[in-house]
């Protein structure tokens, strides 16, 4: 079996080489702005700095349709207390709440790394996520950052930390070529702090109230203008909690540029009393989709906005959409396992080619967009990787989401359904419900199956839903849908 097959049949599980061939040759065309976390592409910045983000699908909103990432969950201690979480479950900064993860030694977190990047060819970043905070429990992140990256030389190592810890180990990143650092910043006023944070633990003591907002605010400042010093990468995550630091992230965003910060990561805060945590016994609120999206536009022209995370758990696997966890748990580990590069050396030779193709196809279809619109509409696509529309709409797990128009396609955010519409066959009813609700506001849905049931109750909903662009790149399906429904529809509307 040749290297391409291998690595497609893997990305696009019901979708031929062949008709992936004739897909490339019937829509390519020109190239795109849309490549970065941030948007951005290798026009947009040093050499260097793209090709440390063009295979982190984190930093590179273009390289999650191709790459995949995985944590370990070696790190389970913990130095502050923030009241989104509860520790009996992950680390909420970097991880959905609520989840809670097998946790590793060093050794068996390399035994896993090694097993799944034998399995799954798209892995390209190692990161430490918790469960608890990855620089507070150094001696295992370094310890696993060295014996991985000993076996595997060209992975990404990748860390998030709360950020107290982190000026202690900024050299020893450095040394080990850690080029991606995650901290999470949720203010740059100690007041807003005490709302957030009950207490940190710091130089063997415990602070409280204002001073233990002051210092953790301090750490956080201090390790992102360090971090800038060496050329390390560091994105911002902040969760945005309604009420207490949704109006301020726009300051935070402004602060984090200046030092800078390549992206900022606003999460929603979740919140469900069912966690057991401060803020959902309490009663506070997250963001809605439309209050996220608002504060995100709110924040545009500051640093880089990140609007694909998926706030995935402290042991994930997989591309950011999927999570292939549950195949690698410790019990389905071999006990020897040996690196072998074939598959993932073969993968990227196949992304490649297929990365120019898209860019180029991306480009057209954009273009083409921007002369023919004059509204904005939203697009949910169902998507398993590779830019592509190759998802069954009863199949989807999550919808990406799209606004065309006269700007062009740019992606907004995701849309997670909790369970997907076809089960074992059939469709549920129940959960059709659901599914709809969650595409609240969105104009049509693409995909590449739809069955006449879905279809009539969406219409309902007035939501149209087609599989007409079935395995089109997701922009150039865009674009000929715009064309064939809205300048159409406006050209009636003007004759
Ligand atoms: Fe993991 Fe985080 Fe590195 Fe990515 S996740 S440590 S930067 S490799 Fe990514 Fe997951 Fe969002 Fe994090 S989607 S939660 S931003
Ligand atoms: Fe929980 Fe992470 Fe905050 Fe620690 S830093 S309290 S693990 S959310």
């Amino acid at each position: 079996m040749s290297g391409e097959l291998i690595s497609f049949d893997d990305l696009l599980a019901d979708q031929t080489l062949d008709d992936m061939r004739s897909e490339m040759a019937a829509g390519s065309g020109g190239c795109s702005s849309s490549s970065c976390g941030s948007s951005a592409g290798p026009g947009d910045m040093p050499p260097e700095v793209w090709a440390k983000i063009k295979d982190h699908p984190c930093y590179s909103e273009e390289a999650h349709h191709y790459f995949a990432r995985m944590h370990v969950a070696v790190a389970p201690a913990c130095n502050i207390q923030c009241n989104y979480c509860n520790r009996k479950y992950d680390c909420a900064n970097e991880s959905r709440p609520g989840v809670v993860s097998e946790k590793l030694t060093p050794d068996q977190a390399l035994r896993k790394v090694v097993t799944v990047a034998n399995e799954v060819p798209q892995l390209s970043v190692l990161g430490i996520a918790g469960p608890g905070d990855a620089c507070y429990d150094w001696k295992k992140t370094k310890a696993t950052f060295e014996a991985v990256s000993k076996a595997i030389p060209d992975i990404k190592l990748c860390i998030s930390t709360n950020g107290l810890a982190l000026p202690d180990h900024i050299e020893e990143l450095a040394d080990m070529n850690v080029d991606h650092v995650t901290i999470t910043i949720n203010m740059v006023d100690p007041e807003i702090g005490t709302k957030i944070y009950p207490w940190i633990y710091y130089k063997h003591k415990r602070y409280t109230g204002l001073e233990a907002s002051q210092i953790l605010h301090e750490r956080q400042m201090q390790g992102l203008e360090m971090l800038t010093e060496r050329g390390i990468l560091t994105k911002i995550n902040s969760v945005m909690i309604p009420g207490v630091n949704d109006e301020h992230l726009k300051v935070v965003n402004a602060e984090v540029k200046k030092r800078g910060a390549f992206l900022h990561n606003i999460m929603p805060l979740i919140s469900d009393p069912a966690h057991g945590t401060h803020y959902g016994l309490t009663g506070q609120r997250g963001p809605t989709h439309a209050e996220l999206k608002s504060l995100q536009d709110a924040c545009a022209g500051g640093a880089n906005l990140m609007r694909h995370c998926r706030q995935c758990r402290a042991d994930a696997v997989g591309l950011l959409g999927e999570d292939r966890g549950q195949e690698f748990t410790l019990d389905q580990l071999p006990d020897d396992v040996v690196y072998d590069a074939a598959k993932r050396d073969a993968y990227r030779q196949v992304v490649a080619k297929e990365r120019g193709d898209h860019v180029a196809a991306k480009t057209r279809a954009i273009a083409e967009l921007q002369q023919a619109a004059d509204q904005a509409i939203l697009v949910a696509v169902a998507t398993k990787g590779g830019g592509r529309i190759n998802e069954h709409f009863g199949h989807a797990r999550e919808f990406q989401v799209y606004e065309a128009g006269p700007e062009g396609v740019k992606f907004i955010g995701h849309r997670k359904v909790e369970d997907a519409y076809c089960q074992g066959g059939f469709g549920e009813d129940a959960t059709l419900d659901s599914v709809i609700k969650t595409l609240d506001g969105v104009d049509v849905v693409l995909c590449s199956k739809v069955g006449d049931c879905p279809k009539k109750d969406l219409a309902a909903a007035g939501i149209s839903v087609t599989d007409e662009h079935a395995f089109e790149y997701i922009e150039t399906a865009i674009s000929g849908y715009y064309a064939r429904h809205y300048a159409q529809s406006t050209q009636a509307l003007s004759a």
